[in-house]
């Protein structure tokens, strides 16, 4: 475990502005029949003062985040299976083309993207350290290399395999803390002409939207569309194209190419001049984003202790990894939220890291329906309430706290 003061990137002053105390492994599940010890670590984010990059102080060992074990199966959402889906049509439709193409994943998870360039007949290569994702994916006719992406995994793709046009990473890029590494070998594997493309939570909606949650373990770097471009160049990159996605609560999709070689889209200089009105990377702006998230657990925990002592149960939905950090800093566990229903094989019969709340498949949420329904997995808000429409027709409510606190 390391504990640094400087910024990951640049070397400059990083100023904390949130300390959420000792937190478990987001991703860690207990299982009940053989509870180990759990790993806690110190979860606190700050900013660089000079390069302006969102980023925790201190990281975990990627060993113990990134297991053969890892419970998160990217294909349990049909919403991101269409995003995907796109994603990979995007690119065979512009960066693609040449039947001879190559695209590189790291982070490919169970295949959800590299699914469609696999069933186009276009050369691709996931890296993914997890082996039992990878093991998933590979299941589907996915070709997949199991390790973890940095210099010496891109030379030994670029000796065997030759450049990659388009190199990609979803939901990823900003879980690595040692990205000089990641450049390192994105600039050794990537075409001359070939694009680095990455998408991940957006600071700008996390600070607008207080969701708080998506700050754990897993997330290192909190990304803006500034602290980006600073990045880039340090690297000896350039950001040539940014867009918006709607996808887990706002998220933004970044376009490297190598400096010089591709035009800027107009879009970025427009991004930068909104984080610029917006102040997001101003000290106020943090300070009213820490008071926020202290209200919204206030106010979480008091609606719960009502519901509690007014007799009402409440059901949790979605063992999200986002929820290890809403759990444990807002003290909510079995007492207040009974159980978690979820679809993920692996998570189900398990406790949630810290907060001990059993986790169990989505037929017990209807085996009876609770009065509250704590919807964890807000992001997929509009799939699960659509799946469990009949919650809401038996008179169930749900509790979602993003972008507000409020119940339908
Ligand atoms: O960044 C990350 C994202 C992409 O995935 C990783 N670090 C870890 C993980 O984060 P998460 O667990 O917060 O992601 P989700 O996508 O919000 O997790 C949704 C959870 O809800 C999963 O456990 C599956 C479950 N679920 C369900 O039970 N029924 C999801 C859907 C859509 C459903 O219908
Ligand atoms: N891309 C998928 C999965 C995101 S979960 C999606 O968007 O749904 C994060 C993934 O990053 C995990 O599968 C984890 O194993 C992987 N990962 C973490 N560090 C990595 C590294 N250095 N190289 C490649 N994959 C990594
Ligand atoms: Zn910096």
């Amino acid at each position: 475990m390391s504990d640094t003061l400087d910024c990951r990137i640049c070397g400059g002053t990083l100023h904390e502005f949130f300390d959420f105390g000792r937190q478990p492994l987001a991703d860690a599940f207990v299982d009940p029949n053989h509870p180990a010890q759990e790993y806690f670590h110190r979860l606190a984010v700050a900013q660089c003062g000079s390069c302006t990059m969102v980023q925790l102080l201190e990281d975990v060992p990627r060993e113990h985040m990134f297991r053969t074990d890892y419970p998160y199966l990217s294909s349990g959402s049909s919403a991101m299976q269409d995003h995907f889906r796109a994603t990979a049509g995007h690119f065979l439709d512009h960066e693609l083309r040449d039947l001879d193409s190559f695209v590189v994943e790291f982070g490919s998870n169970d295949g959800i993207m590299l699914d469609t360039v696999a069933r186009a007949g276009r050369r691709h290569l996931g890296v993914e350290p997890c082996a039992g994702v990878a093991e998933a994916a590979a299941a589907k006719g996915i070709r997949v290399r199991n390790a973890f992406f940095e210099e010496s995994t891109a030379a030994e793709i670029v000796a065997t395999e030759g450049r990659a046009n388009v190199i990609y990473a979803a939901n990823t890029f900003s879980h690595i803390s040692y990205v000089d590494s990641v450049f390192r070998g994105v600039d050794i594997l990537l075409d001359e002409d070939g694009i680095f493309v990455f998408e991940d939570p957006y600071m700008g909606d996390i600070v607008e939207r207080t969701s708080f949650d998506q700050i754990y373990d897993e997330h290192f770097y909190f990304f803006t569309v500034r602290s980006v471009q600073n990045m880039a160049a340090f690297y000896g990159f350039e950001l040539v194209d940014v867009e918006h996605l709607p996808v887990h609560g706002g998220e933004i999709r970044y376009t490297l190419a190598r400096s010089g070689s591709r035009t800027p889209s107009p879009e970025v200089a427009r991004f930068l001049d909104r984080e610029k009105i917006l102040g997001l990377a101003e000290r106020p702006t943090l300070e009213s984003f820490a008071t926020n998230i202290d209200l919204l657990r206030e106010g979480l925990r008091s609606l719960l202790v009502r519901c509690r002592d007014e007799g009402r149960s409440v059901v949790g939905y979605g063992a999200t990894a986002k929820s290890a950090t809403l759990t444990n800093y807002c003290g909510i566990g079995p007492e207040l939220v009974s159980f978690i229903a979820d679809n993920t094989p692996a998570k189900q019969g398990t406790l949630s890291p810290g907060s001990h709340i059993p986790v169990r498949s989505p037929e017990a949420f209807a085996d009876p329906y609770p009065d509250y329904a704590l919807l964890f997995a807000w992001n997929h808000a509009e799939e699960i309430m659509r799946k469990e429409a009949e919650f809401k027709r038996r008179g169930g409510r749900w509790i979602l706290y993003v972008p507000e606190l409020h119940i339908v």
